[in-house]
C-alpha cells in the first residue's frame, strides 16, 4: 500500500483574501461537478451565516483528483477570531496553499498562519491573488511575503510563487502572464507539498475537529497517521491526559467534492470523518486496541471573551420566538458545543443563565445571529473579557491591530485609540496618500471600535486584528458616557412623543413600535439615565399640525446592529434577542425599583469613601 498519490494541503490567508473562492474555481477546473451542475459562489461556505457575511468561519474539507492523485484540501478561515480553526487544520495537513492579495499584501493574518505552518515545517505554494485589481501590485507583494519568510525564520525560502485571479479561474508563472487555468498550482502541490509519512502499522487517528450528523451523532474529523482503520472496528480513546477507553467504528467517510462518501475502509495519510464515538472530543487519538500510542495532541485555543445568556425575561417573551425556556436555551447550547470547539459554556448565577464564553465579538456574535434564525428568543449582557493572573498579576487579551487609512484620518484614529489603551508601534507612509498605523491594543478597548473606527475614517479605512496573548491589564478603559433614555411605560411609540424627545439624544425607536416600562429607547444627550414618556398622545383639543406635519419632522431612528448593541450596553442592562427585533432594555424593569438600587449604591459609595 502507498500514499504516492495522496496530498493534504491546508489553504491559509488573511481574511478575504479568495481562498473559498479558490477552491471553487478548483473544484469546478478538476471536474468535481458535474457539467452544467448549477453551482453558487463559494460553494464552500455552507452555513447561512457565512454567505451573509460572505467570511468562513468552520474549516470544511474537500478533495479534488488530479493526475491520478487525490488532493484533500482544508479551508480555513481568515478572520483572527478563528484562529483556532486554521491551526487544527494544520495539524492534519503536509503543505500549505498561502494565499496573499495582490494588492492589501501581507497582513497580520498572513504572518500568523505563516508562523503556524512554518513551525511544523510545511512547505508552501505561494499565491498572490487577485492580480484583476486595478491596485495590484503583484512584485512589490512577493517582496513582502520573502521578507515575512525570512523574518519567521523559514528554512526553506525557495518557495513557487503563482499569480492567479481566482474568480476568473485563471493563473500564470510571472506577473505579467500568459494566463492559462489553475491547474498548474495543483501541479506545483504534487510536486512541493511531500505524501503523507506511512507511519507505523498501528492505527492511530488525530481527531482535530467535529462536526455532526443527524443520522449518525457526532462526528470526529481527522487525519489517519498511521495504519488502517475499518468500519466497525474497536479503537482505544485516549484523551491528552492519557486516560483510555474504548470505542467502535460505526461509520466512516471521505471527503470527495462536496460530500462526505461513505466508505468501508481509509488508508494512513487520508484526511477522513468518522462516527461511533458520540463524546469524542479534538485533541483525542484513537488508537489499535492492543498498541494505543498517542499522538502529540491539538489544542483549542482558550476563550477571551464572555457573555452572559439568560431567558428573555421582557414582557414581549415569546411574542416572537418559538424556544424561549431555559430549558431549551441550555439544549441549544449544548448541541452549539459538540461542533463549536472553542466555545464554553458554565451556569450562571440563576437557572435561567448562562456563562458562554468565545474567542471574540464576532465568535459569540455569530452563535447569537444563529440561534435568533432559529427562532429563539435570549437575553445578553454587556460582553466581558476574561482575565487571568500570574507573577504580572492579572492579565487581559490584547490585540495587534494594524489600520490603512488616508493620511487625513491619522489624527482622529490616534486620538481615538488613546483612551482605549492603545499604543502605538508603528507608523508609515504606504503611498498613495494612505498610512499604515500599528498598534497594540487591549481586547476591551476594541469592542465595538469597528463602527466608531468605520465613521472616523468615513469608511476609507481598513482595519485589522490579531489576538496575540495575555498582557497586564490596562486600567479602566471608559465606556459609554452618556444615558440611557427609558420608556416609563407599557405601550406604542408616537410621532407626537418622539418630536418632543428627540432633541433629548438620540432614538433608537420609530412611531408605532410597541415599547414596555424599562426599555431603552435612545441614548441620552447628558450623563444620567432618563426615564420618559414615548407613548404620549397628542391632546386632541390643541391639534393642529396634521400628523404628517409631524412626522416630516421627525429625525429616522438610529438602528444598532447585534454588535453594536452589545457594545453600547453598561452593566445594568441586556440585549433583548428574538427572531425579528434587538431591543435594549434595563436589567430591573421597574423604574421605582431601579430608583432604590441607585440610591442604595450611592449611599455605598459614600460611606465607602
Ligand atoms: N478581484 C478579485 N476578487 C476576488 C478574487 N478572488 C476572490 N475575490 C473576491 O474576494 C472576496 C473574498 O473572497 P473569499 O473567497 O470569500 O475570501 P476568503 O479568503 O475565503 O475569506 P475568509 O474565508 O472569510 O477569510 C469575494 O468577494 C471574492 O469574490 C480575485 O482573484 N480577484
Ligand atoms: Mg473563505
Amino acid at each position: 500500500m502507498t500514499t504516492a498519490s495522496l496530498r493534504n494541503v491546508a489553504i491559509v490567508a488573511h481574511v478575504d483574501h479568495g481562498k473559498t473562492t479558490l477552491v471553487d474555481a478548483l473544484l469546478k477546473q478538476t471536474g468535481t461537478f458535474r457539467k452544467n451542475q448549477a453551482v453558487r459562489e463559494r460553494v464552500m461556505d455552507s452555513m447561512d451565516l457565512e454567505r451573509e457575511r460572505g467570511i468562513t468561519i468552520l474549516a470544511k474539507n474537500t478533495s479534488v483528483h488530479h493526475r491520478g492523485a487525490k488532493i484533500n484540501i482544508v479551508d480555513t478561515p481568515g478572520h483572527a477570531d478563528f484562529g483556532g480553526e486554521v491551526e487544527r487544520a494544520l495539524a492534519m495537513v503536509d503543505g500549505i496553499l498561502l494565499l496573499v492579495d495582490a494588492s492589501e499584501g501581507v497582513l497580520p493574518q498572513t504572518r500568523f498562519v505563516l508562523s503556524k505552518a512554518l513551525s511544523r515545517k510545511l512547505p508552501a505554494v505561494v499565491i498572490v491573488n487577485k492580480i484583476d485589481r486595478q491596485d495590484a501590485r503583484p512584485k512589490e507583494v512577493v517582496d513582502e511575503i520573502f521578507e515575512l519568510f525570512m523574518d519567521l525564520g523559514a528554512d526553506d525560502i525557495d518557495f513557487p510563487v503563482i499569480y492567479a485571479n481566482a474568480r476568473a479561474g485563471t493563473c500564470r508563472a510571472t506577473p505579467d502572464g500568459p494566463d492559462t487555468d489553475l491547474l498548474p498550482m495543483l501541479d506545483a502541490v504534487l510536486e512541493r507539498v511531500p505524501p503523507p509519512a506511512a507511519g507505523g502499522e498501528h492505527l492511530q487517528f488525530l481527531v482535530t475537529n467535529l462536526d455532526h450528523s443527524d443520522y449518525v451523532g457526532r462526528l470526529a474529523i481527522g487525519r489517519v497517521f498511521a495504519g488502517t482503520l475499518y468500519k466497525g472496528d474497536q479503537v482505544m480513546r485516549i484523551r491528552p491526559d492519557g486516560t483510555q477507553d474504548q470505542g467502535r467504528v460505526t461509520f466512516l467517510y471521505q471527503f470527495e467534492g462536496l460530500e462526505r462518501v461513505e466508505c468501508d475502509k481509509v488508508e494512513v495519510g487520508d484526511i477522513i470523518a468518522l462516527a461511533g464515538l458520540p463524546d469524542v472530543l479534538v485533541g483525542e487519538t484513537l488508537a489499535d486496541v492492543d498498541n494505543p500510542v498517542a499522538l502529540p495532541t491539538v489544542t483549542v485555543d482558550e476563550p477571551t471573551l464572555q457573555m452572559v445568556f439568560q431567558v428573555n425575561t421582557s414582557p414581549f417573551a415569546g411574542r416572537e420566538g418559538q424556544h424561549v425556556t431555559s430549558r431549551a436555551l441550555r439544549d441549544r447550547l449544548d448541541r452549539e458545543l459538540r461542533i463549536n470547539v472553542s466555545l464554553r459554556v458554565q451556569p450562571g448565577a440563576t437557572p435561567e443563565s448562562f456563562i458562554v464564553s468565545g474567542r471574540g465579538e464576532l465568535h459569540l456574535a455569530i452563535l447569537i445571529e444563529t440561534m435568533r434564525r432559529e427562532g429563539y428568543e435570549l437575553g445578553v449582557g454587556k460582553p466581558r473579557v476574561l482575565t487571568h493572573e500570574d507573577e504580572r498579576g492579572v492579565t487581559e487579551p490584547y490585540e495587534q491591530v494594524v489600520i490603512d487609512l488616508p493620511d487625513e484620518h491619522v489624527g482622529i484614529v490616534t486620538q481615538g485609540l488613546g483612551p482605549r489603551r492603545g499604543r502605538m508601534q508603528k507608523m508609515g507612509s504606504i503611498g498613495g496618500g494612505r498610512s499604515r498605523l500599528e498598534f497594540l491594543v487591549p481586547s476591551r478597548g476594541l469592542i465595538g471600535y469597528r463602527s466608531a473606527f468605520l465613521t472616523a475614517t468615513r469608511g476609507a479605512g481598513v482595519m485589522n486584528r490579531l489576538f496575540i496573548g495575555f498582557e497586564p491589564w490596562a486600567g479602566t478603559i471608559p465606556h459609554r458616557t452618556n444615558g440611557a433614555l427609558i420608556a416609563d411605560r407599557l405601550g406604542k411609540v408616537t410621532g407626537h412623543a418622539v418630536d418632543i424627545l428627540q432633541d433629548r439624544g438620540v432614538l433608537f425607536v420609530a412611531p408605532g413600535e410597541e415599547t414596555y416600562e424599562g426599555m431603552v429607547i435612545g441614548e441620552n444627550s447628558r450623563a444620567d439615565d432618563l426615564d420618559v414618556n414615548i407613548v404620549r398622545e397628542k391632546k386632541l383639543t390643541n391639534m393642529r399640525a396634521s400628523t404628517s406635519d409631524v412626522a416630516a419632522k421627525l429625525v429616522p431612528p438610529t438602528r444598532l446592529s447585534l454588535e453594536e448593541c452589545l457594545a453600547w450596553i453598561d452593566d445594568d442592562e441586556i440585549v433583548e434577542v428574538t427572531p425579528k427585533s434587538l431591543r435594549l432594555r434595563k436589567a430591573i424593569l421597574n423604574a421605582t425599583q431601579r430608583d432604590v438600587l441607585r440610591k442604595r449604591e450611592k449611599r455605598q459609595e459614600e460611606s465607602a469613601g
